[in-house]
């Protein structure tokens, strides 16, 4: 991060060069970091990237102070250091920050910071929105974790369980953990965008599908999974809170309620999520292993296949979280078999892990330990979840401290091992300085033995009958010992940690620079200079092998030598290549958002919009949520689709690009693409609940009840159609240049959105269907005002665009604008006949 142009690598010829090339100080100036206060503004995703990660690791240590509280309270029986309700409020908050605000977040912090570089990319194609991800995070996070200083924090295990959290539980801990998560995951969903467009659309020239990094297939494997389970968990999180604040009964089984279907929408999230946090480490080692292994992976298709097998397999498995819940004997068997089948992909990647050490020569070091620990400590968790997927033992298991034991095997291996050994490896990446070897290995030896002694005995505790989530217990019951022992060992864990941040946080003004790839790797991202420079790559290279440092001669020379794309910025501007998905061809030179606060004020204020709403204060929230909305419509008229001062662009290698693309091609119709994936996933899940009422309840709908009928919502769906038809008729006169009959269609089109939406609410509305009253008519409102929620956010869209061309902003031939509203508008269109339908169709038939 201090800036020191990097001139010795191209030392040989230095004497007639001055100090430094007209294009790097350009290139330099076009990228440099913002200093003093200002230096909050930055977007880039080294910056943004760097914060979000040590961030996501100070909520690790949160968690990990809590879990010594627990281990303290547990340590003899009878103890009193805790109350039974600080001991729920503490477990609840350990579960909840170490898989919420730690292990995913920590993922997409880390690929966020190093993707780039993986791709020798300048950044990733939206650096603000990985800033507003980031303040999100922080913000929630924040909040979140400060419940527990005004004893307020959620109470209910890190799922939540209504009715206990919905009838049995006042203040407004389930609302902090309710609207405080949502906050938190929508921010994940941002960053997953990010991520899996900047894996298809950033790659260099060259690098095409098969030949990208291992870790790039695993990020966008997890995004892609991030994108589908934790839209059913925000729905969830709408429904109970909903059931919270205004008493609509969706889990309350005296108005037809079922406190299962929040089982089933928080599983849907939550076993994915097991696998959400594990295989970003196997992305790790896959990074790792080959460099100390000093040989290609092993198997590369194999892993990529698997890890995506492994996503697949992983959305259906969550039911054997329910087996105690009194499910039919065939999905238990069904669950059960499926559960134990996706050891298979996990044990093909594992296998191409070892037989890759196996072929090359491997040099020892405290990653390899931590690796091996790792793989080692994962296995055997795997092993006790193989256990807990055959039913009967479950029965025996479930809700004791056996899980307790299972889980963190899975976790700590599969996160926490992993995690040190990428620690070890990339720190000289990020700070520029190696981490001490000898004090690692101490650190190696107090976290594994600590962790063993921690967490193995839990088992032995379950197995003897100790329930999970209890505060205490009687003497005398053989669980004194184990526990003790359990509880050294979190210290003797506990201590590990605390050497290992003396030697991160010692000062290392002394210490010598680490060479330029101390690992020697093979990898893009280590062709970073050391300290690495804000550009990230002096020129943007061409690939044509998977590892370019061993298998392309005189590459990092070239690099340096700024004989690859783009070595100059001559107008000033940040700029990065987009490639095409498949081949990488460069189609592109994207010029991406600089430094600004306005990423920070919206993050800002969509956090107020969700804090007022946890302590029921509407207008402050409302009044919130709209200046959010404010800064970024201001965030996205200023910062995207810029009309370029010129057509294409001289990126270097004799090839010219264009400035500016739109349709399937640019990489905001993308972000837009997947947005609305995630968006209407959560919207699919809501129409779960619906037919799960429908299927298991019988007196769904009830009888006496009428429905919204058939004639308002009907109309409404046509209205709406016809509003969707107009603007893509717009599109199509904005593309012919018939600036008039834009205007007019789109301003229909408005017209005719609005009056669609009333009418669509005027179906439950003239009906009078009460949402307090039965769950029939609390989930027709809440599929409607999902809808008419997001046709308002389409008129917003539709004039939008009208102020775009009238401000010039958008023209015939830069119309990225209206065409990304006209995506919208297609996922719109579909929600809408899904929602009529469902509402004025089914309960007729039934
Ligand atoms: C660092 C050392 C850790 C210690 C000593 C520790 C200790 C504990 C203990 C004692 C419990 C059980 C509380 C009870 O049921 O009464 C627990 C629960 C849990 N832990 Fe940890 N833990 C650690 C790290 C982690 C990590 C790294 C993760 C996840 C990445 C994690 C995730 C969880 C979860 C999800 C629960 C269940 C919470 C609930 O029942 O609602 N823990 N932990
Ligand atoms: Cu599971």
């Amino acid at each position: 991060m201090e800036s020191l142009p990097a001139t010795t690598n191209s030392a040989a010829n230095s004497e007639s060069e001055p100090e430094i090339a007209p294009s790097a100080a350009r290139l330099l100036k076009a990228w440099e970091t913002p200093r003093g206060w200002r230096y909050w503004s930055a977007v880039n995703n080294s910056e943004v990237g760097l914060w979000y990660t040590v961030t996501s690791f100070a909520f690790f240590l949160f968690g990990g102070v809590l879990a010594l509280l627990m281990r303290i309270q547990l340590a003899v029986p009878g103890n009193t250091f805790l109350t039974a309700d600080q001991y729920n409020q503490i477990f609840t908050m350990h579960g909840s920050v170490m898989m919420f605000l730690f292990a995913v977040p920590i993922f997409e912090a880390f690929s966020i910071m190093v993707l780039p570089e993986m791709l020798g990319a300048r950044d990733l194609p939206f650096p603000r929105l990985s800033a507003y991800g980031y303040f999100s995070f922080l913000i929630g996070g924040i909040f979140v974790c400060g419940s527990l200083f005004f004893g307020a924090a959620p109470k209910g295990g890190w799922f939540m369980y209504p009715p206990l959290t919905s009838a049995f539980q006042d203040g407004v801990g389930a609302d902090i953990w309710l609207l405080g998560l949502t906050f938190i995951e929508i921010a994940s969903i941002a960053a997953a965008i990010e991520l899996i467009v900047g894996v298809l659309k950033c790659r260099p020239p060259g690098m095409r599908i098969n030949l990208i990094p291992l870790y790039c297939w695993y990020i966008l494997v997890v995004a892609g999974m991030i994108l589908f389970a934790f839209p059913p968990l925000i729905a969830g999180d709408i429904l109970l809170e909903m059931e919270r604040a205004f008493d609509w009964p969706f889990f309350d089984p005296k108005r037809g309620g079922d406190p299962v279907l929040w089982q089933h929408l928080f599983w849907i999230f939550g076993h994915p999520e097991v696998y959400i946090v594990f295989l970003p480490s196997i992305a790790l080692m896959a990074m790792m292993i080959p460099t100390f292994a000093r040989t290609p992976m092993v198997g590369y298709s194999w892993v990529v296949l698997s890890a995506v097998g492994t996503g697949f397999l992983s959305f259906g498995l969550w039911v054997h979280h329910m087996f105690t819940t009194g499910l039919p004997g065939i999905s238990i068997g069904i669950f059960s078999a499926a559960s134990q089948a996706v050891a298979i992909p996990t044990g093909v990647q594992i296998f191409c892990f070892l037989a890759t050490l196996t072929a090359g020569n491997v040099k020892r070091s405290v990653c390899l330990l931590f690796i091996f620990a790792g793989l080692a400590t994962f296995i055997i968790g795997g092993l006790t979840g193989v256990m807990v997927a055959v039913a009967p033992f479950d029965f025996q298991a479930h809700d004791t401290f056996f899980i307790v034991g299972h889980l963190h095997y899975v976790l700590i291996g599969g996160t926490i091992f992993p995690i040190m050994a990428a620690f070890y490896y990339f720190f000289p990446l990020v700070t520029g300085k190696q981490l001490s070897e000898r004090v690692g290995t101490i650190v190696f030896w107090l976290v594994l033995i600590g962790f063993n002694v921690a967490f193995f005995p839990m088992h032995i505790l379950g197995l003897l009958g100790m329930p999970r989530r209890v505060f205490t217990y009687p003497a005398g019951m053989g669980l004194d010992l184990w526990n003790l022992i359990s509880s050294i060992g979190a210290f003797v864990l506990a201590a590990g940690f605390v050497v290992f941040l003396i030697d991160v946080f010692r000062p290392r003004r002394q210490q010598a620079l680490s060479e330029r790839n101390p690992w020697q790797a093979g990898t893009l991202e280590w062709l970073a200079e050391m300290p690495d420079q804000p550009w990230g790559v002096r020129s943007i290279p061409v690939i044509n092998s998977r590892y370019p440092l061993w298998e392309q001669p005189g590459f990092v020379n070239d690099v340096d030598e700024a004989r690859f794309y783009l070595p100059d910025a001559e107008e000033g501007k940040r700029e990065t290549i987009v490639s095409s998905v498949i081949d990488a061809t460069p189609i592109q030179c994207l010029r991406v958002g600089g430094p600004t606060f306005l990423t920070f004020f919206a993050a800002l204020f969509t956090g107020g919009f969700f804090i007022f709403a946890t302590y029921h204060w509407w207008w402050p929230a409302i009044l919130s949520g709209v200046i959010a909305c404010g800064v970024i419509l201001r965030w996205v008229w200023t910062g995207t689709a810029w009309i370029p001062e010129k057509e294409n662009k001289d990126v270097g290698l004799g090839v010219s690009l264009p400035l500016y693309l739109s349709g399937p091609q640019a990489v905001g119709w993308w972000a837009m693409f997947i947005t609305m994936t995630a968006d209407v996933t959560a919207f699919m899940s809501l129409v779960f609940g619906y037919f799960f009422y429908w299927t298991i309840h019988d007196d769904y709908p009830p009888e006496p009840l009428p429905g919204p009928g058939v004639f308002w919502p009907v109309t409404g769906m046509l209205l709406l159609l016809v509003a969707y038809g107009l603007t893509l008729l717009a599109r199509h006169w904005n593309r012919r240049d018939f600036g008039a009959r834009f205007y007019l269609l789109l301003s229909l089109a408005a017209l005719f959105t609005v009056g669609g939406t009333g009418a669509l609410l005027a179906g439950p509305w003239l009906t009078g269907l009460d949402p307090t009253e039965h769950v029939y008519p609390a989930v027709v409102w809440v599929l409607v005002g999902w809808t008419a929620l997001h046709a308002v956010l389409g008129v917003v869209m539709q004039l939008y665009c009208l102020a775009r061309r009238a401000a010039g902003r958008m023209t015939a031939r830069y119309d990225a604008d209206i065409v990304n509203v006209a995506l919208y508008w297609h996922f719109l269109a579909l929600t809408v006949v899904i929602t009529v339908g469902v509402i004025a169709g089914f309960p007729s038939v039934s």
